[in-house]
């Protein structure tokens, strides 16, 4: 039998989802929500107004309402819910792609406070309810490219970072941001493997973090975020590989030196620290010029090619004057 199998980060051979159906529900949700954006722009009074209607919101419910921010819209097909909530890295929940849909019901989102931390002026314990209510909630369209070959696009809940590192008032020692992730062997089984260091870290640049594409995430497909995809809070940083996301995090820690990252320390050479989609910059093991969308892994499915920074060219000023290559 011909099953068509890519490489995780250890290089380990798995097959790959073959789910395409999208959801009824979700699908006339979403035309709830199209027409609550339908034309507005970011900013204008309609915008505002549909925000102010659902700022409200608390976490109790597991619907999110967000508003379809216009700027980040996409022609491209969404990936299915059932493909994004059961194809997954979360490696706490353990390394294959099906088992953190199967695993992840032990993490418990509820009650949940992040901490942030280090070089600020105002450090801060932020429960859910106050994420939920610090800024209002968009709905973005975002491509995420996994490092392992492939891309999902998934309709994304939450705003910028910015926004709240704005509250926070970084002070000048700052240069870098920290995301660290749960780490409790009661709700999470994956951590009694030895896989990656524990808790899981990533890091940016503050430039990065501050950029508007930065979102801290809370939800996905109109809904809070599934426990296998970060519960209840991500970052999502579309234009680097997906392992930069880091999920169910809880504390936020502003830092002078570039941070530890999982990845990182786990094989210097395979993950830098910037690891920005690069179709030019080879994985020691693998090429990264093209990507297979999950969803079109039929038969006669092509696969796709890679654009740098996974085609939101508009960070490309970060990284001015910077060898990629050399920072990968
Ligand atoms: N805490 C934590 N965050 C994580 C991971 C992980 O193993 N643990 N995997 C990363 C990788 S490799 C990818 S590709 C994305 C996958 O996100 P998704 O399952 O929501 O698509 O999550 C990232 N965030
Ligand atoms: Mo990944």
């Amino acid at each position: 039998m011909l099953v068509k199998r890519n490489h995780n980060h250890n290089g380990i051979d798995l097959p790959f989802s073959s789910e395409i159906t999208p959801r009824a529900v979700f699908e006339s949700r979403r035309g709830f929500i199209r027409q609550m954006a339908l034309g507005s722009i970011a900013g204008s009074a309609l915008f505002e107004m549909a925000n102010r209607e659902v700022f409200a919101q608390s976490a109790s419910s597991q619907k999110l309402i967000g508003v379809a921010n216009p700027a980040y819209a996409s022609i491209e097909k969404k990936t299915s819910y059932k493909d994004a909530t059961t194809y997954n890295n979360f490696y706490e929940f353990g390394t294959d792609k099906a088992d953190p849909a199967v695993n992840a019901g032990s993490l418990k989102p509820r009650p949940w406070t992040v901490s942030i931390e280090g070089e600020i002026k105002k450090p801060m314990t932020l429960d859910l309810d106050s994420l939920l209510k610090l800024a209002p909630i968009e709905e973005r369209i975002y491509r995420l490219r996994c490092v392992e070959g492939w891309s999902m696009v998934i309709p994304w809940m939450g705003y910028s970072l910015a926004q709240l590192i704005k509250k926070v008032e970084p002070n000048s020692n700052a240069r870098f941001v920290e995301f660290i992730t749960l780490d409790d062997k009661k709700q999470m089984p994956g951590l009694r493997s030895s896989v990656l260091q524990w808790p899981y870290v990533e890091g940016l640049r503050l430039d990065e973090a501050m950029h508007p594409l930065t979102l801290l995430t809370l939800g996905m497909y109109g809904e809070v975020l599934p426990n296998q995809n970060g519960a209840p809070v991500r970052i999502v940083v579309p234009w680097k590989y997906g392992f930069k996301s880091a999920k169910s995090i809880v504390k936020i820690r502003f830092t002078k030196e570039q941070p530890r990252t999982a990845w990182n320390v786990s094989a210097p050479n395979e993950y830098g620290f910037y690891s920005n989609v690069n179709p030019e910059v080879d994985h020691p093991r693998w090429s990264q010029a093209t990507e297979r969308r999950i969803g079109e892994d039929g038969l006669f499915a092509r696969k796709r090619k890679t654009l740098m920074f996974n085609g939101y060219n508009e960070v490309a000023s970060l990284y001015t004057g910077m060898d990629l290559k050399k920072y990968f």
